[in-house]
């Protein structure tokens, strides 16, 4: 692959960076949460969507410093963020399933935590359904880190493989409705998709957060059954570091 080593360059020389989007408590405007998601800034090429990058790391083996490296990021920006007196209540980073299904995975993520003395509780973990694909190997680990506290959301809910069965039983703390469904409020029928994915969660006793939510009727509507948590162009695009303080600031 062309952009393997480059890739590799990239991660030792930092050329990969966070942004933040944030989750907002659409009852309050509060900040709930931030998730970080990577960009790599080439020097050449310019910005490089994870779209492109994330699936090279996985195909590469990448993936583990990379991961290695987002999180250590994340957690350094959030001692800074607390060192400058800005409260962030939760941040989360993205988790690739290869990456979840390592064996040493819960202990890397818990001794990062030990490093940095940020409390589990503190970090949220993004995973896809697709880890249900590989349920024996993953469930002790979803529960060791619950356990540990650290809090756990399954992403682009809906798009993947969730069985119904493994939604009931999964150690979960949120699921974020994908975006695509969000989209589709506007007509009855995707109204209805919505709905029921709520219900579901609810059943389950999940929480859930609104994903790509860009308009204050998606906002209302998502309120008005019970999801509270949103997250989307319509509250703010994800950001470097130093807007997040000044989000701080102003609010
Ligand atoms: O930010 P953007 O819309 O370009 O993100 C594209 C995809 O890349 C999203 O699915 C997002 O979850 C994923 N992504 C962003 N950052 C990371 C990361 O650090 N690790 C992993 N595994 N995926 C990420
Ligand atoms: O797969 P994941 O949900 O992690 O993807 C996150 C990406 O979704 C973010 O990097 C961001 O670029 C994109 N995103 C976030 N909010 C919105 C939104 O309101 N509209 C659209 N189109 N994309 C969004
Ligand atoms: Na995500
Ligand atoms: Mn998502």
């Amino acid at each position: 692959y062309f952009y393997e080593n480059e890739l590799h360059r990239a991660i030792l020389n930092e050329e990969i960076e966070l942004h933040y989007q944030p989750k907002i408590d659409m009852k309050t405007g509060s900040i709930q949460g931030l998730e970080a998601l990577a960009r790599w800034y080439h020097p050449e090429k310019g910005t490089i969507s994870p779209g492109v990058f994330i699936p090279i790391a996985e195909e590469t083996g990448l993936i583990f410093s990379m991961t290695d490296y987002v999180l250590k990021r994340a957690c350094a920006d959030y001692v800074k963020w607390r060192d400058e007196g800005i409260h962030i209540p939760s941040f989360s980073v993205n988790i690739s399933a290869k990456q979840f299904s390592k064996r040493e995975f819960v202990s890397n993520v818990l001794e990062i935590l030990e490093d940095y003395q940020i409390p589990a509780g503190v970090l949220e973990i993004e995973i896809t359904e697709s880890i249900t694909m590989n349920i024996d190997n993953n469930m002790p680990k979803l529960n060791q880190l619950r356990e540990a506290g650290v809090m756990i959301s399954i992403d682009d809910f809906g798009t993947g493989y969730s069985s119904l069965r493994y939604m009931r039983d999964l150690p979960v703390d949120f699921v974020k409705i994908d975006r695509s469904f969000i989209s589709m409020i506007g007509q009855s029928d995707g109204k209805n998709m919505v709905d029921f994915m709520v219900d579901l969660a609810k059943l389950c006793e999940i929480d859930i957060v609104g994903e790509g939510i860009e308009t204050s009727d998606q906002m209302n509507y998502l309120l008005s059954i019970g999801c509270r948590i949103g997250q989307g162009f319509y509250f703010a695009r994800p950001m470097p570091f130093e807007e997040v303080q000044q989000l701080y600031v102003t609010h």
